[in-house]
């Protein structure tokens, strides 16, 4: 294989996404049912597990709670340590990590390492789920590099209610003397900030609408109000006037284009997998479900400043643009902005051998099959079987998989175990957004996505991983399918 051009990024791409101002107009939420005054950012604990016999363990419990989301009444979540989401998880590249993980749920759970690469036995995909009241524990030497991950549930048919409801967190592998190196921001609740950005709908009640009906199913889990770790319409004070946010849809199926409102532009470092062999600088991002970026901001100016989705992009056409949060840094301490450098070198596929190349066909049948929990959304013509394994790969290989979207909507494929490069979509280089190391990448309708990764060191012929659309209603109703590798 040639060398390829994946990692020069041209501007090309992005010149469709051309803005006209006038786009911009944004609503403060005022056409939701209830009232949401502006809170202070939601700062998720800090968790960095405690060191016994040489691994850096972390206590998690699944458990119920009751949360106070809303202005005017409290809502029914499950969260991990806490009533409503999850502590962010640090640890770094290099550590044994040993997941101590209580089910107090009533309900069977499984929570996936989303984005590591780690043994299958130890993934969290649905063959690892916890019975109500049982424990499980997850161990594994981090390979990963320093980059923005995601913890959730994976229970067979369920994730999307259970991630709906809270099951999810983010993790963060840091190397804090490479960040002091290359001058980064990474203080976290200073300069550096996870920004879990989710959408939810409320019943009249307060408590959160989820359904499974045909037209929720099909389109995914949306919802008309935006959650930014967990509060509704927050404001951050930033510590600094130049700051790291880790952006992360932690959303179930909505695909979010993010501008600022004064369409500043931003340096954006790294993607799923880690940072970026240099910045690039770009005033909009579009992020699918379970993708994050690290992208760091400049706040000098002081002015105030709302993040904002627009209107127009995934698998639903909302009626306007939403407020995410805003930024408020009159206070913030000035520090010198960031200064564009090269940032890390990324590892060169371009000569390696290919052991295999699989097609991967997303397709949506609309028929009566689609009233059965798995049924009528299919990889290949196949349904998610737990008794099947569907593709068995060798280990310490290469692949190319060929994501081939036959349907009419967006599906973000994700892949288990892995690291991926993206080679090109329909031919055409990816987005700033989609450089470097990726476990998600969205798949648009009539389009074929091709991706390179390493199959990775474990072996393991009885337990497999998952790959799978990260449209959590479209991964419990049968888009993904399973692999080993041996
Ligand atoms: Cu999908």
């Amino acid at each position: 294989m040639k060398r390829r051009t994946f990692l020069q990024h041209s501007l090309g791409g992005l010149a469709g996404l051309a803005l006209p101002v006038s786009a911009l107009a944004y609503h403060n939420n005022s056409f939701q049912s209830h009232a949401y005054s502006r809170k202070p950012f939601a700062l998720p604990p800090l968790d960095e597990g405690k060191w016994v016999n040489g691994k850096r363990v972390f206590n998690l419990t699944l458990q119920k709670g009751e949360s106070k989301i809303l202005d005017d009444t409290t809502t029914e979540t499950i969260g991990i340590n806490q009533a409503f989401l999850a502590p962010v998880l640090r640890f770094q590249k290099g550590d044994t990590v040993k997941m101590q993980v209580t089910n107090k749920l009533e309900e069977e759970a499984a929570l996936h390492w989303h984005g590591m690469i780690l043994p299958a036995s130890e993934d969290g995909g649905p063959h690892q789920a916890m019975k109500p009241g049982k424990k499980w524990v997850a161990e594994w030497k981090v390979l990963n590099e320093p980059a923005t991950y995601f913890y959730h549930s994976h229970t067979h048919n369920h994730t999307g209610e259970q991630v709906w409801k809270g099951l999810a967190g983010q993790m963060q592998i840091v190397d804090e003397s490479q960040d002091k190196a290359l001058n980064l921001p990474h203080e976290y609740g200073i300069d550096d900030y996870p920004i879990i950005i989710q959408d939810r709908q409320f019943e009249e009640s307060g408590e959160f609408f989820y359904s499974n009906q045909r037209m929720h199913k099909m389109n995914g889990m949306h919802g008309d109000t935006i959650l930014v770790n967990g509060a509704i319409n927050s404001e951050l004070k930033p510590g600094t006037t130049s700051v790291r946010l880790r952006l992360h849809n932690g959303s179930n199926a909505r695909f979010y284009d993010l501008v600022f409102s004064d369409q500043r532009a931003f340096n954006i470092i790294g993607t799923d997998g880690g940072l970026l062999e240099k910045p690039i600088t770009i005033n909009r991002i579009r992020l699918a479900p379970a993708e994050r970026a690290e992208i760091i901001v400049d706040l000098s100016d002081r002015k105030p400043l709302t993040l904002v989705n627009l209107r127009g992009y995934g698998n639903v056409s909302d009626s306007r643009n939403m407020t995410v949060m805003h930024f408020n840094s009159t206070q913030s301490k000035k520090v010198k902005p960031f200064k564009i450098q090269p940032l890390v070198t990324l590892p060169n596929w371009s000569d390696v051998a290919i052991a295999q190349t699989r097609p991967m066909n997303l397709e949506m049948h609309m028929g009566p099959q689609m009233m059965f929990t798995s049924g009528g959304f299919t990889i290949n013509g196949e349904a998610m079987d737990m008794d099947v394994i569907n593709e068995e790969l060798k280990a310490n290989t290469f692949e190319i998989w060929e994501l081939k979207n036959n349907s009419d909507m967006l599906h973000p494929f994700h892949v288990h175990n892995t690291q991926f490069k993206i080679l090109d979509k329909n031919g055409i280089q990816p987005h700033p957004w989609e450089q470097g190391l990726k476990d998600t990448v969205t798949v648009h309708d009539n389009e074929v996505v091709r991706i390179l990764f390493p199959t990775g060191p474990y072996q393991n012929s009885e337990v497999p991983y998952m790959y799978h659309c990260h449209i959590l209603e479209h991964e419990d109703a049968g888009m993904m399918g399973q692999f080993t590798t041996t």
